[in-house]
């Protein structure tokens, strides 16, 4: 089912702070960024330097709006790891599987994630308390 370890999310409070610190720390550099409206996240993805091989990435979210999940999760958690999101080639196929094995999907239909690509999350109850993210890459992305 799964291909690769997409990407690790990381709840901040601050876009900027954070990638300053991934990168002032650990030399992570940022691989892109956007503003997800409708997820309600300001992120960035950031990944070790030189690497062009699709390896597992660090995922920064911080809230665009005070109701938002991360807003709401950084209240309630502070900032910390969020979600795991495991990368699939058909995102579909994905969650008949994992429905057909009795896990709740959060979306009826894959909405839109980083990149242009199209994402589901299994209910953190159903997948031992942690919050599973499925994306598939865009076709034209890496
Ligand atoms: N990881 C693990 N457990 C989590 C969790 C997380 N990220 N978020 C919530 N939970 C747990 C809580 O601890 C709580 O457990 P208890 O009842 O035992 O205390 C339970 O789930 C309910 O938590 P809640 O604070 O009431 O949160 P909600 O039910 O309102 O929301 C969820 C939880 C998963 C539905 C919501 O976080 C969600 O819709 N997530 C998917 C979207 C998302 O994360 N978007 C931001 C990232 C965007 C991107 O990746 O592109």
């Amino acid at each position: 089912l799964v291909t690769a370890i997409d990407h690790v999310g990381i709840a901040v409070p601050d876009l900027d702070e954070a990638i300053a610190f991934q990168r002032d720390t650990f030399g992570l550099e940022v691989a892109h960024s956007e503003e997800n409206e409708e997820q309600g996240v300001r992120e960035a993805m950031l990944r070790a330097p030189g690497d062009v091989t699709g390896a597992t990435q660090i995922q920064l979210l911080a809230p665009l709006r005070e109701d938002s999940t991360i807003a709401k999760f950084l209240d309630k958690n502070g900032p910390g790891l969020q979600q795991l999101a495991y990368r699939v080639t058909d995102v579909e196929a994905a969650m008949a599987a994992l429905k057909a094995k009795g896990l709740r999907l959060l979306y009826d239909a894959p909405r839109r994630g980083t990149a242009d690509s199209r994402i589901n999350f299994v209910h953190p109850k159903d997948a031992g308390g942690v919050l599973v993210e499925l994306v598939e890459p865009a076709a034209t992305g890496r």
